[in-house]
């Protein structure tokens, strides 16, 4: 073998040598850049087997003494980097550990804060909704729930609204289009009908709940809302009963100064009927664009019973009398925390909705 030759073969055998060793500190960084620790142990243990006195960073550090001279200086700038590499990433592993791990006990500093679990925050409707149904189930009132969507006789012809009779134009229904009998209740009044045609009297009842019309949606108006309706039918109801029913109702949800009138009013289901307006919240009486200039705002609609609605529902009405209340949530809420768009009610904004607490 001439001299040429053996030179050839010596240089492709260091080649080969430094190839092995990038290939070998290629397939560690794979191996440590997988590592996962989870505990204070798991840490100490890649801590030994690669940076330990006999860890693999060491043993891989021996073999420059294989690496011919003029290779020297590559091999031993390549062995450092990876050094680094496994010291720094060592690092990454224990900062890592000591925020996470519970089991790392030396790690945790006791006198940090907790960290703060985000809680929700009840909608504006359903705490007033609440506060409803607490102030009613006071005097006496238990709820009834019923389904959203009806029937005719439900939601309308029970209610002493009969087919093509006008007072049906006052409601924009939605229709539900596999049947002409089928609907989204307008109103909860439905949910009454339902509880009177059980047929168990003395009834004092509350129905809370969302209700359905076909309004273009604005500030003022949704296809979509929640009403309380109230219902008490025994022998004997009067007129008298219902209005101190109410009376203590705005006094218990607006305070013992709030000021309340009666108007007389038309709604096919009670006779007679009437609306019950309070003393504007914004300006006291004074005259705001929220109570128009008048200083009143109507908050519900109340009547005694029609007998025709008591007949519809085998109720004797020679026997007995009830009075009957609507009002809508979304109005309340407004004026108790003097929101100024329905919308904002629906649209499911963080920022408005962690604004509301319960204690009110
Ligand atoms: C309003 C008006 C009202 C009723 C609802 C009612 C229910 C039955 C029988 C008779 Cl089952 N009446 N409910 C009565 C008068 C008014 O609501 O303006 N609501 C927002």
């Amino acid at each position: 073998m001439n001299q040429k030759l053996l030179l050839t073969f010596l240089f492709a055998y260091y080649l080969c040598r430094m190839d092995q060793l990038i290939a070998k500190i290629e397939n560690y960084k794979k191996e440590i850049a997988a590592s996962v620790v989870h505990t204070s142990d798991d840490l100490e243990a890649f801590r030994i087997k690669y940076l330990g006195t006999k860890g693999l960073v060491k043993s891989i550090m021996s073999e420059m003494k294989n690496v011919p001279a003029d290779q020297k200086k590559a091999a031993g700038q390549l062995l450092n980097d990876f050094k680094i590499l496994v010291e720094s990433h060592f690092e990454t592993l224990s900062a890592g550990i000591s925020s996470h791990s519970q089991k790392s006990i030396q790690f945790i500093d006791y006198t940090l804060p907790g960290d703060t679990i985000p809680l929700g925050s009840r909608h504006p409707i359903n705490i007033i909704q609440n506060k409803i149904i607490s102030i009613f189930q006071r005097l006496g009132f238990s709820v009834a729930e019923g389904p959203e969507i009806e029937d005719d006789w439900h939601n309308f012809s029970a209610l002493n609204l009969p087919e093509n009779h006008p007072a049906r134009d006052m409601q924009d229904t939605f229709y539900i289009s596999q049947n002409p009998d089928w609907l989204l209740r307008t109103h909860t009044s439905s949910v009454q009908i339902r509880e009177m045609e059980k047929g168990i009297l003395p009834l004092r009842i509350i129905c809370p709940g969302r209700v359905y019309r076909n309004e273009t949606i604005s500030a003022r108006a949704h296809c979509f809302f929640h009403q309380v309706e109230g219902l008490y039918i025994a022998e004997q109801v009067s007129f008298a009963d219902l209005k101190q029913t109410l009376y203590f109702f705005v006094k218990e949800m607006f305070g013992e100064d709030i000021k309340v009138r009666f108007r007389p009013s038309y709604f096919p289901f009670t006779e007679p009927s009437a609306e019950m307006d309070i003393s504007c919240l914004i300006c006291e009486g004074k005259g705001c664009n929220v109570c128009k200039k008048t200083g009143w705002v109507e908050i519900l609609g109340c009547g005694m019973v029609h007998p025709k609605v008591l007949e519809n529902c085998g109720i004797d009405s020679e026997k007995y009398t009830g009075f009957a209340f609507g009002m809508g949530i979304e109005r309340i809420t407004m004026l108790k925390y003097q929101v100024k768009d329905l919308r904002l009610f629906s649209e499911n904004d963080a920022r408005f909705l962690q604004q509301f607490t319960s204690a009110l």
